[in-house]
């Protein structure tokens, strides 16, 4: 059987900035695209409506009634993706940072013995990630302080491409709401190696897939205390692992 492979893209406010043609790459893919829009207040709304009209199959749209942030819009998409009969799930972001080409990359390396695989922006000769210096060292002090909280190394927990294979212990991770707004990508994957013990995951079946495109799009929400907060989350996610452990 073949699989059925489903991308989420949570979208706040996007009507000024969304490249909707862009999205057709995935459908030529053959994968499909489940639309969060995440209680918008301008016409993101209509103008995904208008979308899913014209691919029937290909596109869905779940909409909630008010802005509840990037987690639970992945995390009720995700669900919504699981509840449809979706084996391979991944998310993106509505600016396409990540480029289509580049996600695909992304979700096609969740094959094997991959349960998750992580876009991950490393900036090389003869890459194009295109990164404010200031966006790249918080970067890099974040994914560090991640890396402890979770006790694997990480490059890069908070690019927008991820993907996953659907499995029990992805199921169990997506059950309940995140405690953490901005940081919940991490607590994702820590409840993901938690479950490690009784379903499977091991650190190993985790994969980071550096991309050779990323831009960083303006129009970005995320503010100073966003990031402040993400930190103190972290912190959290580090103390409860150290709590649970044996
Ligand atoms: N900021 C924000 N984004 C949300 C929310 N709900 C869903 N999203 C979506 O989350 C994604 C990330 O938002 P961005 O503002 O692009 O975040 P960013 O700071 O550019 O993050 P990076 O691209 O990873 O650097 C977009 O697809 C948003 O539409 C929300 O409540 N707030
Ligand atoms: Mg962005």
């Amino acid at each position: 059987m073949s699989p059925v492979r489903v991308i989420v893209v949570p979208c706040y406010n996007e009507a000024a900035r969304i490249e909707l043609p862009r999205f057709s790459a995935f459908f030529d893919a053959g994968v499909q695209l489940l639309f969060v829009n995440d209680g918008s207040t301008d016409d993101t709304g209509s103008l995904l409506a208008a979308l899913v009209a014209k691919h029937p199959g290909q596109a869905r749209l779940h909409s909630l009634a008010r802005n509840s942030g990037k987690a639970e819009a992945v995390r009720h998409g995700l669900n919504e993706a699981l509840a449809h009969g979706a084996t391979i799930v991944g998310y993106t972001d509505a600016d396409l940072a990540t480029p289509p080409p580049e996600m695909l990359r992304v979700l096609d390396s969740v094959q094997g013995t991959v349960q998750v695989a992580l876009g991950s922006r490393v900036a090389l000769l003869g890459r194009r990630i295109e990164r404010s210096p200031r966006r790249h060292y918080l970067g890099r002090v974040f994914a560090t302080a991640a890396s402890l909280a979770l006790g694997v190394r990480v490059y890069d927990t908070q690019c927008g491409a991820k993907a996953f294979l659907v499995t029990d212990g992805l199921r169990d991770a997506l059950a309940r709401p995140f405690a953490s707004r901005w940081a919940f990508d991490v607590e994702l994957l820590e409840r993901l190696l938690r479950s490690s013990k009784d379903l499977g995951m091991l650190p190993s079946d985790v994969v980071e897939v550096p991309l050779h495109e990323w831009r960083d799009v303006r129009g970005s929400k995320l503010s100073a205390t966003a990031m402040l907060k993400a930190g103190l989350d972290l912190a959290s996610i580090g103390v409860g692992r150290a709590l649970r452990r044996p």
